[in-house]
């Protein structure tokens, strides 16, 4: 390292990131291929924004000419366990580590920009842009030329040290840094645990990670209606997933915390009576406020119908009686067509009379007519 990218490199400490590296910028020649057969084969669903001139992913210098050199840096997060409980049981939903807290995007931004704030101090007439998941730019490609680790079976950027759970985030500039000094290196080995523990088989063999079928996607990305084939297997995932993660060796105990965090594990039945204003308030400046209220619930009534304890049924027949967003009761209907209950039959029969919205009705149907009963 020389000296100015050891000053950045303290600065970043500083403020938080665990891992610091430093590479030239060029086109990313290597991946076009791969990214154009991606967007091709529509893995981008609903994510349109990953198709909207893939050009500039690709090549940085589409964004802003003159970029010639990048810092990219990894903060993590902690990953805490969930309360050691029975979810079915006492009917509690999963949320992904990274969501926890004030949503990272936020907090990032302004640590990035400290670093970035030391850059220019050094050499005043740098150009710094700085990203945090905040626009076009691959940013697990960036890292890997940087060393900041391997991509893993499971897509993630894997480091020895710090596992993946972390954040990555760029500092885009006209200052050259030379080329990483040491091999790349994937340190995946024979382990296929990600692949073989994903419960919706969204990930494969050579990078590819289907995410129609990621329950990330599903419970975040995904605006309507989740796939009815798929539901069953989310289990009580409710914003993200982390089990390609919680299965890779290298998040062993060293890089999971041992505290306990009961806020990966809400109770269902309080997620279903959010209103507008109340989900504001609780989710409104974590990453959760992206799936927004109606997504939360879809979420949350796939998660109590796939429970099995009838105790999720007044709850669910109270929201097919009285929910406002369609999407919400369409969950609900399928969710009590899980239960051999005379409860949850009851509430279909009667939703099945006042319903008027094609797509509630059509799940009431399948629910009534493929349910338990
Ligand atoms: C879209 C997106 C998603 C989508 C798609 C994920 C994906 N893998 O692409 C969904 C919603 C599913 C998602 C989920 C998650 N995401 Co996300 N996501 C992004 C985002 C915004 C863009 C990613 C992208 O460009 N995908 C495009 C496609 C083409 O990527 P890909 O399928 O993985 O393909 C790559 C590999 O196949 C590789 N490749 C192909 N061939 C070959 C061959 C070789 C030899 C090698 C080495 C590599 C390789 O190159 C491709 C292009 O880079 C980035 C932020 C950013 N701007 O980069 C965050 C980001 C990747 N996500 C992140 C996180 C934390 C997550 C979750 C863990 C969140 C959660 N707990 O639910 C999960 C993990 C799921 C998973 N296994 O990937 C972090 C990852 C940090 C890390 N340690 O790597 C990022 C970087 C955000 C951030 N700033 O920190 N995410």
């Amino acid at each position: 390292m020389n000296r100015l990218e050891q000053r950045v490199a303290n600065a970043a400490f500083g403020a938080g990131f665990a891992l610091v590296g430093f590479a030239p910028v060029h086109p990313l020649t290597i991946r076009q291929g791969f990214f154009h057969n991606w967007l091709e084969e529509g893995r981008a669903g609903e994510m349109d924004w990953l198709a909207r001139q893939p050009e500039r992913r690709l090549d940085p210098n589409c964004l802003d000419q003159g970029l010639r050199g990048v810092v990219s840096l990894a903060y993590p997060y902690p990953a805490p366990r969930p309360p050691m409980l029975d979810w079915r049981t006492e009917l509690r939903g999963r949320i992904a580590a990274y969501a926890l807290g004030p949503d990272y995007h936020d907090v990032l931004l302004k640590k990035v920009r400290l670093v970035a704030d030391t850059l220019a101090a050094e050499v005043p007439e740098a150009i710094t842009r700085v990203y945090v998941d905040t626009g076009p730019v691959l940013e697990r490609e960036w890292a890997v030329e940087a060393r900041l680790g391997w991509f893993g079976r499971n897509t993630n950027i894997i480091n020895k040290y710090q596992g993946s759970y972390f954040f990555l985030a760029e500092i885009f500039t006209n200052i050259e840094f030379d080329g990483a000094a040491e091999p790349y290196r994937d340190h995946c080995g024979t382990c296929r645990q990600c692949l073989e523990r994903c419960p919706t088989t969204a990930l494969a063999d050579g990078y590819k990670l289907e995410p129609r079928l990621c329950i990330s996607y599903l419970t975040i990305e995904h605006r309507g209606a989740i796939p009815g084939p798929l539901r069953a297997r989310i289990g009580n995932w409710i914003f993200g997933c982390d089990i390609c993660q919680e299965v890779c060796p290298w998040n062993g105990d060293a890089t999971r915390t041992t505290q306990i965090n009961s806020d990966l594990a809400p109770l269902l039945s309080e997620l279903m009576e959010l209103d507008d204003e109340r989900f504001r308030r609780r989710f409104g400046k974590t990453a959760i406020r992206r799936t927004k209220r109606r997504g939360l619930l879809r979420n949350a009534a796939i998660a109590l119908g796939n429970s099995g304890n009838p105790a999720a049924v007044p709850i669910l027949g109270h929201t097919l009686e009285n929910e406002a967003e369609a999407l919400v009761r369409a969950h609900a209907a399928w969710a009590l067509g899980r239960f051999d209950d005379p409860g949850a039959r009851r509430a279909l029969d009667a939703a099945r009379i006042r319903e008027p919205d094609p797509l509630v009705r059509v799940e009431i149907h399948d629910a009534l007519s493929g349910g338990c009963w």
